[in-house]
């Protein structure tokens, strides 16, 4: 697709001429924000909602039991590539984040793709069976049994189940996700003062939203989802390691490359 045409801003001086905000044009930020989200989360709410009582059968979950961990963690290591993937198409697409240096784009991503999976998992959850979308169906945790790292997946549960509870809806989740992602306080950025300047962008469109629907409440619960998701990510990454460490060939042969890139 044309890029250009798809997002409205082309260059820094058009996106920081939002100062002072117009109503009109922090709506084109948010709806560009908004659209992006849309394109880029595989599965619509809709097909979700038709899904959410296809299980796995007990055979089914016996078999991922017992699989290796090795084998288990290459698997979700490839599901999770994948998640990454569509999250670093969706932040091309939020104004200002491509005319950041190659570098603080990286570095935002590395930090913050993560992050925004999670934020996504709550689309994919049921929280009426604890169940979360996986391989096709709805997982339980004893779903992810061979991975012997139950603190971790409990914790993602958790997550996921505290994010449903809040209800946002689509835009909210769009401009939560960015603001996520465009955050001025990741270590080794080059140009913060630039980041700082998008993510202003991202915060006023964020509190718009909320605003206009009444619910600027959710603003100081948002702010308290970020500390725990910095937190699940350390989780993550400990656990990535401790693996390496116990399984070294399957680490270095056989995770995805991105996966390596971002993670290891
Ligand atoms: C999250 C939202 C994404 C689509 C997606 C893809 C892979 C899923 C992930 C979601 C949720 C968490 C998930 C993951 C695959 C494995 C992982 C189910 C639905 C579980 C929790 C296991 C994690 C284990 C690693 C940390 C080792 O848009």
């Amino acid at each position: 697709p044309d890029l250009v045409a798809i997002h409205p801003y082309n260059s820094l001086d058009d996106l920081y001429s939002l100062y002072p905000y117009s109503p009109r044009s922090i709506d084109d930020l948010c709806a560009s924000i908004v659209r992006s989200h849309r394109e880029t989360t595989q599965y619509r709410l809709e097909e979700l909602q038709a899904l959410r009582w296809k299980l796995f059968t007990r055979e089914e979950i016996q078999a991922y039991q017992s699989k290796t961990a090795d084998e288990m963690w290459q698997h979700c290591s490839i599901r999770l590539t994948d998640a990454v993937q569509y999250v670093v198409e969706f932040a091309k697409h939020i104004p200002g984040f491509r005319l950041l240096s190659q570098n603080d784009q990286i570095t935002l991503l590395k930090t913050g793709s993560m992050e925004v999976v999670l934020v996504r998992m709550c689309r994919f959850f049921n929280t009426e069976n604890n169940t979360v979308f996986f391989d096709g169906k709805f997982a339980g945790t004893e779903v992810f049994e061979s991975l012997v790292c139950g603190d971790l997946i409990t914790a993602l549960f958790d997550f996921a189940r505290g994010m449903c509870a809040l209800q946002l809806t689509e835009q909210q989740i769009a401009l939560f996700s960015a603001l996520v992602l465009i955050n001025a306080d990741r270590p080794s950025l080059e140009d913060r003062g630039r980041v700082q300047r998008v993510q202003r962008s991202v915060e006023l469109g964020l509190t718009h939203i909320l605003h206009r629907e009444n619910q600027e409440s959710l603003m100081h619960e948002l702010h308290q989802r970020m500390a725990v998701l910095h937190s699940l990510c350390r989780l993550h990454m400990e656990k990535l390691r401790w693996f390496t460490q116990r399984h070294p060939l399957t680490a270095h042969s056989l995770f995805p490359p991105l996966y390596k890139e971002l993670f290891a």
